[in-house]
């Protein structure tokens, strides 16, 4: 077996030729602070219902505890930067914002999983060392891992950056029972700055460094799986698939390298998509459009919802049509988003509908959208 110091260059090396923009290393082990503040953030429901987080949060935070033999965490950032500012667009659109990281060609997850493989292949066979890797794909600290192999910082956003690439990369980790020397820990360069802070649409963060999942943009509209609530559904304007406001606004980002990874470059039609178009996919047509795209984990329901959400903040009275046709969808979800969105671009339609709907609605929910639409006027 080759020395630890030459199996770590070996491994830096190899994982740069395997595209990866940047490598770090750090001991199979989190800090007592991380581990108190993950026990925090799901104590105070920040979490929302991302029952899984809590589900598994002793493995997450404890490398040891998901894997007993690890002694070493090789950790990989692949850039996904987009070639012009996301918040560089024109408001009252009748199209949707999908989010950078969901643009792209193929999911992330797949792409970086596939290049950790080989890396993870390549480690075993070359050097013996037993290997696992994980990409999100298990209960892992990521960002904390990252900043302790000196990746990158934890920014007041709450996500990795560097001063190499700024903060549009992905992560990914390669476990390994070799004992490696860990790089040194990067530290905090926010400094005074605060624009993520304060670029949030919906004030998901009660304080620098700390995030409140439920009222992200990212998780109402990827993980939340019930209705939005309606105090956020303004804020969440076009953006039908995920969040970058926080990221786009960080001044670390001229320093950001645009993906050598073609899998990771946008798909064209998935930048600025028409709003009216994906208000009408049905199940199939969704699976189609989205085959290969992490978006076709919302399923076609969650997605539609988003959409109608968007139509609801477009302005766009032509769109009212679209929003009037799917009250009557079949999924609960979908009525709701759809009653909010006629009842905000044409009140009248949706007060002119609202009696005969109310009439069939079974739905609690739907009937209290009904009713809050038309201002209370109907019981
Ligand atoms: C759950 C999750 C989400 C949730 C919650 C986000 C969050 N910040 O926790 C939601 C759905 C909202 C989300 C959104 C996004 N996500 Co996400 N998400 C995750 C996931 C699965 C777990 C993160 C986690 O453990 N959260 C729990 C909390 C406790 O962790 P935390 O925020 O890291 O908490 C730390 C800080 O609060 C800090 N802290 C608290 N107080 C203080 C005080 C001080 C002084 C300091 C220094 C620190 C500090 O300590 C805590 C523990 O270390 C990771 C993958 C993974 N397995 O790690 C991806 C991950 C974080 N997501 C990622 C991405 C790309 C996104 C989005 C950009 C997607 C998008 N465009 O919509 C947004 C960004 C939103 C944001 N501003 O964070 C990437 C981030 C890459 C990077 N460069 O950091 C990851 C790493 C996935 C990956 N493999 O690449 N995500
Ligand atoms: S992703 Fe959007 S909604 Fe979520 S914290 Fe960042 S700016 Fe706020
Ligand atoms: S925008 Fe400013 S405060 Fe936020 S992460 Fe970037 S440097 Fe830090």
């Amino acid at each position: 077996m080759a020395a630890a110091a030459d199996l770590k260059q070996a491994i830096r090396a190899r994982a740069l030729e395997l595209g990866f923009d940047a490598v770090g290393f750090a001991a199979a082990e989190t800090s007592a602070d991380a581990k108190a503040r993950l026990r925090r953030f799901l104590a105070e429901g920040m979490h929302g219902d991302m029952g899984w987080m809590a589900a598994h949060a002793d493995r997450r935070a404890d490398p040891q505890a998901l894997w007993p033999e690890a002694r070493s965490v090789v950790v990989v950032a692949m850039s996904y930067a987009p070639a012009a500012d996301p918040l560089d667009r024109p408001a009252g659109r009748d199209r949707g914002e999908i989010s950078v990281y969901a643009r792209t060609g193929r999911d992330y997850h797949d792409v970086l999983k596939s290049r950790l493989k080989q890396l993870a292949r390549w480690t075993h066979e070359a050097h013996g060392a037993a290997v696992k890797v994980f990409v999100d794909t298990a209960p892992v600290m990521e960002k904390h891992l990252a900043e302790r192999a000196g990746v990158g910082w934890q920014g007041k956003h709450a996500n990795l950056l560097s001063r190499e690439l700024g903060n549009w990369f992905f992560l990914g980790e390669m476990f390994t029972d070799a004992d490696l020397a860990p790089d040194a820990p990067e530290r905090d360069h926010c400094g005074s700055c605060r624009n993520c802070l304060d670029a949030c649409p919906t004030g998901a963060f009660p304080a620098p460094y700390r995030l409140d999942a439920r009222r992200c943009v990212s998780y109402l509209t990827i993980e939340h799986k019930g209705h939005i609530p309606r105090e956020l559904r303004s804020g969440i304007g076009d953006r039908i698939y995920g969040c970058d406001d926080c990221l786009a606004v960080c001044p670390w980002n001229k320093f950001a390298r645009r993906p050598r990874e073609p899998a990771l470059w946008p798909r064209a039609e998935l930048m600025a998509p028409k709003l009216a178009e994906l208000a009408r996919l049905d199940d199939a047509a969704f699976r189609e459009v989205f085959a290969g795209s992490p978006i076709k984990r919302t399923g076609r329901d969650r997605f539609v919802r988003n959409v109608l959400i968007a139509i609801g903040n477009s302005g766009r009275t032509e769109l009212g049509p679209v929003a009037a046709d799917l009250t009557e969808d079949a999924s609960p979800l979908v009525r709701v988003a759809a009653i909010w969105a006629l009842a905000r671009l044409t009140p009248d339609a949706a007060a002119g509908r609202a009696a005969a709907a109310l009439e069939r609605e079974t739905d609690d929910d739907v009937r209290q959208e009904w009713r809050i639409a038309t201002k209370g006027d109907i019981t």
